[in-house]
């Protein structure tokens, strides 16, 4: 992230970063930006308050898969629909990590958590699927075992005027590794190495040889009206023109109510 704020050249004072709670939401702790680090969950809430109320900054959120996309699930989803210039940066690490290692929307079938000691019984959540469905404008994955991609992939994010995420994969040795009898530390790296399949070759392989991969690159990259940009507009629009108070809709609904012989509810 760092790399590709200095790549871009922005003024420190004119980006202001954002985190939930969790290890990958200390991140704003060690920063020297505008840093928000605000409750469970509530990032992207944060975020989108701060972009829309000074639409002049850039704004990115460091998350984790729990905060983002289990108690923080419908902020989420919204900021992608409304397509809002923010970047999102998520470590995925298939845990909630700084509370011990408990199940998360992402930890894989059958894979062992703490409140999943016998193999998680549920299926997960494909985070970047996730963003594409409700309407993100930029989309990559990355690993940390490629750290270079990783930042263009950062970087990309933030010249794109639009909802942005880049999902790392990241690993977890203390809780998702133990749990998982998983080795050492450069296990559970290689772990997520010997799983990574870029886009462009993965369009080659069958669902069934996909199963247990996880693919990586730029998912999508769109051009798509951008909420501030669009809200400025509707201001610009509505701006000194009276207000009109009628609600056409309700009296059609309320009309045809009456000829068909019902009540108001
Ligand atoms: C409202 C609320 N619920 C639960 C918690 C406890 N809590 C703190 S961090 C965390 C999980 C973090 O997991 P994740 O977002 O995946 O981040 P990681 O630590 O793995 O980076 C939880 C459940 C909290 N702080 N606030």
């Amino acid at each position: 992230m760092l790399g590709a704020i200095d790549r871009i050249g922005l003024d420190k004072n004119k980006i202001t970063v954002v985190s939930g709670i969790g290890c990958s939401s200390r991140a704003t702790g060690y920063v020297d930006f505008n840093t928000l680090h605000t409750t469970h969950g509530r990032a992207i809430a944060f975020a989108t308050g701060v972009k829309f109320a000074n639409p002049e900054l850039t704004v990115l959120v460091v998350t984790g898969d729990g905060d983002a996309t289990a108690i923080g699930g419908n902020h989420f989803i919204h900021a992608a629909r409304r397509n809002i210039d923010i970047t999102v940066i998520l470590y995925n690490n298939w845990i909630y990590g700084m509370t011990g290692g408990q199940v998360s929307p992402t930890t894989p079938h059958g894979m062992r958590a703490t409140t999943a000691p016998f193999g998680n019984p549920e299926g997960s959540f494909d985070i970047s699927r996730l963003a594409i469905a409700a309407g993100a404008s930029f989309v990559a994955r990355g690993s940390v075992t490629s750290p270079v991609k990783l930042s263009q992939y950062i970087e990309k994010g933030i010249r794109k005027k639009g909802f942005a995420l880049i999902e790392a994969f990241t690993p977890c040795p203390t809780a998702f590794g133990r749990q998982n009898k998983m080795g050492k530390a450069i296990d559970n790296l290689e772990w997520i190495e010997e799983r990574t399949v870029d886009v462009k070759k993965a369009a080659a392989l069958s669902p069934e040889e996909l199963e247990d991969k996880l693919v990586t690159g730029i998912l999508v990259d769109v051009e798509k009206a951008e909420y501030t940009e669009l809200y400025d507009k509707l201001v610009e629009n509505v701006r000194d023109k009276p207000v009109d108070l009628h609600v056409p809709e309700r009296e059609v609904v309320l009309a045809s109510i009456a000829v068909a012989g019902g009540e108001e509810l």
